[in-house]
């Protein structure tokens, strides 16, 4: 005996009716919500994943399927240290319940002899170490998650790159291919986990719109993410403070910042007060120490910072370096306070070599010299 068959032929009628009438208006929205592209969604092609109403998502979002609410982030790991970047560069790890972190230490890599040279200071001993040769970048990071940044290369090839790292925690050396020759290193923890990710951005090629991140999460695992343009300078760091790098790029061409946050895969862009200009160098970082990174780039033509830190929204000049001598920005925490620090390192002229520092903490200005012409400065938190 049906369900139906307990009602009143009237009632019988007036159910059916309603019920068609529902089905009917179901089949409308669902026909609405599929031409508009308002259904989650995986592009076949990029693999970009769309949430309701076409909202991109990051690769490595979860599925959301209650449209009231915002998709959900995976829960963040609870760590035993809080990872500090600029740009995609590991700059300091606090121990938990530490007071303050240690300084950041001072750093070059030198080309020629593919050496680095840690000047070392409080906590960290004066360490060399030849890995490298010329050709290679150095990419800093931490790869093992042991809290030191590891020494470590990144060396074009063909038809794969080449990464080369020594884990800081065992000694051992690793060496994987990753990525080719013309892909811009963007090593940072995107999943949280405490260890660098390998990871890089290739520009637009073949004719592409878009440039594609690839990212290898030491959790996370593999993902690739469509995002940046022709011209787009990485600029990966935790802009919403929730212990993991958002993809995020610069853009010379209207001097824009655009990413994506990690906690909810809100798509943000910030622009304003930055003239054009070009050699541009991305700098984000925390330098107000709420936890949050502050968009930000440099530029050694005119050696002016613009900084938009979280507490203020607005992009604010300032200048701090030698423009005649082409200073590279070099910030990162040397006082320890959790706020970076205004830092340029200079190339060339009298001052080849000089690190100008000037301290977040009472604003005092260090100046040190170390490095020679043709280094790149890698200051970081290496703790030897
Ligand atoms: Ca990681
Ligand atoms: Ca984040
Ligand atoms: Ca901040
Ligand atoms: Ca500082």
């Amino acid at each position: 005996m049906s369900l139906l068959s307990y009602f009143k032929p009237e009632s019988r009628r007036r159910f059916l009716y309603a019920s068609g009438a529902f089905a009917v208006l179901v089949l409308i929205s669902a026909g609405i919500f599929a031409s508009n592209g308002w259904f989650p969604s995986t592009d076949p092609l990029s693999g970009k994943r769309f949430g309701w109403f076409g909202e991109p998502l990051a690769k490595n979002a979860p599925s959301s399927w209650n449209p009231i609410a915002m998709p959900s982030a995976t829960p963040t790991p609870q760590l035993s240290k809080e990872y500090i970047y600029a740009g995609s560069r590991l700059l300091a790890v606090e121990d938990k319940n530490a007071s303050a972190a240690p300084p950041a230490d001072l750093a070059v890599w030198r080309p020629s002899n593919g050496t680095w040279y840690v000047l070392g200071g409080p906590g960290s001993q004066q360490t060399f170490q030849a890995w490298g040769q010329n050709g290679d970048t150095p990419i800093p990071g931490d790869f093992d998650g042991d809290g030191k940044t590891d020494f470590s290369i990144f060396r074009p090839g063909t038809p794969y790159a080449n990464w080369y790292i020594i884990h800081s925690s065992t000694g051992s050396q690793v060496n994987f291919q990753y990525a080719i020759s013309s892909d811009l290193p963007a090593q940072a923890d995107y999943d949280g986990d405490g260890r660098t990710d390998a990871a890089v951005y290739r520009p637009p090629t073949g004719g592409a719109t878009y440039g594609v991140w690839y990212i290898q999460g030491t959790t996370y695992g593999y993902y690739t993410y469509t995002w940046g343009e022709a011209g787009d300078l990485p600029a990966s760091a935790d802009y919403d403070g929730d212990g993991r790098a958002d993809i995020g790029v610069f853009r010379p061409s209207n001097r824009t910042f655009y990413s994506i946050h990690s906690s909810n895969n809100n798509i943000v862009n910030y622009s304003g007060n930055i003239p054009a200009g070009t050699d541009w160098q991305t700098v984000s970082g925390d330098y107000d120490g709420d936890g949050r990174a502050d968009y930000a780039v440099y530029n050694k033509n005119s050696a002016t910072w613009y900084v938009r830190q979280t507490s203020t929204g607005i992009f604010t000049p300032f200048t701090w370096g030698d423009p005649n001598t082409g200073d590279l920005a070099v910030q990162n925490d040397y006082d320890g306070d959790g706020k970076i620090d205004y830092a340029v390192w200079s190339p060339s002229g009298n001052n080849v070599g000089r690190w100008h520092i000037k301290n977040s903490s009472d604003g005092s200005t260090r100046n040190q010299f170390w490095g020679q012409t043709a280094d790149i400065p890698v200051p970081a938190f290496y703790r030897r």
